[in-house]
């Protein structure tokens, strides 16, 4: 067998969960519509073809305000020297920013690093946007080794990356089992999903503002496993907003939340949501770490 690592960068909301999720055919990563997204390295791990690929989602790489954002933008810095070839993604929608030429730095940076660029959403772009798209890249952005079109959500282009990506494997080795797609332990995936239905329904700051934890999980011989969870946030109006008119919103997160947690676990299970607050959390070291956020990944 081949096998090797690949780190998937990029500015935030670029799309690099959503390929790592279709890559890996299975939910590793959450996905939303908001910057910030992914707050840790997560791998999602292909066997194709014996070849097995361990791709590794990273957060966006952003100029962090806080302990977290920062524990969030060195997690996708402090990989790149380490892996066997770079994915740097653009958005094709936007235009190449300031954002996107400080990532490609970081990217060429780690100089002996193979690195590939992805441009995704070409499902948005026509072919005259595609070309401009083309012609702006070779103006604003350094030298990579090859140039690959995608857009992850739909699989377009997908496995010509794979493909592409095959002479960067090492021979004669496999790191993880075959029937591993993720190192996501069970239950941090469950806490992804929670902090999900958050991301999805709620906005301005709030999205950002969240962590879960489970706290307790209570194990019944007759009957459903009851996992008590809890969210934080940063303010008690944030509180009132999570929870809602009458508990309404609380109620719908729950629901949403036990569903795919019962299709992870393939069993049904009570979940109790308890929203605490837990002022200026994301800048607080010692708190984070109890969240899990200062592992090296
Ligand atoms: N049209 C289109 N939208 C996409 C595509 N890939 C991702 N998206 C959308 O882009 C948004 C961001 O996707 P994510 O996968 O969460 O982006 P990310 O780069 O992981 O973001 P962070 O974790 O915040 O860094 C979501 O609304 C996706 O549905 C694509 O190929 N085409
Ligand atoms: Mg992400």
């Amino acid at each position: 067998m081949k096998a090797g690592f690949i780190a998937v960068v990029g500015r935030p909301n670029v799309g690099k969960s959503t390929l790592i999720n279709k890559l890996v055919d299975e939910k590793v990563a959450i996905v939303s519509n908001k910057a910030g997204t992914t707050r840790e390295n997560i791998k999602g791990i292909v066997n194709v073809k014996g070849n097995q690929y361990i791709f590794i989602d990273t957060p966006g790489i952003h100029k962090p305000k806080h302990l977290l954002g920062e524990y969030m933008t060195n997690s996708a810095i402090r990989i790149l020297k380490d892996v066997d070839a770079i994915l740097m993604m653009l958005d094709g929608t936007q235009e190449i920013s300031t954002g996107d030429q400080f990532v490609m730095e970081r990217v060429l940076s780690a100089k002996k690093t193979p690195r590939i660029l992805v441009i995704n959403k070409i499902d948005k772009l026509n072919d005259e946007e595609l070309e401009n798209k083309r012609e702006e890249v070779k103006e604003k952005l350094g030298k990579f080794d090859g140039i690959v079109e995608i857009a992850g959500e739909y699989g377009i282009g997908v496995p010509q990356l794979l493909d592409r990506l095959e002479m960067f494997l090492d021979e004669d080795v496999q790191y993880y089992p075959e029937d591993m797609y993720t190192d996501m332990p069970i239950y941090r995936i469950m806490t992804e999903i929670v902090r999900e239905k958050i991301l999805v329904k709620t906005r301005d700051e709030i999205p950002h503002s969240v962590a879960i934890e489970i706290i307790n999980v209570e194990k019944r011989d007759e009957g459903k496993d009851k996992f008590n969870v809890n969210i934080y946030v940063e303010r008690d109006s944030q509180k009132g907003i999570i929870i809602g008119k009458g508990g309404k919103m609380l109620k719908e997160i729950g629901t949403e939340a036990r569903k795919e947690m019962e299709k992870l676990l393939d069993r049904p299970i009570y979940l109790e949501l308890w929203v605490k607050v837990k002022s200026d959390w994301r800048k607080k070291k010692p708190f984070l770490k109890e969240l899990g956020y200062f592992d090296e990944k």
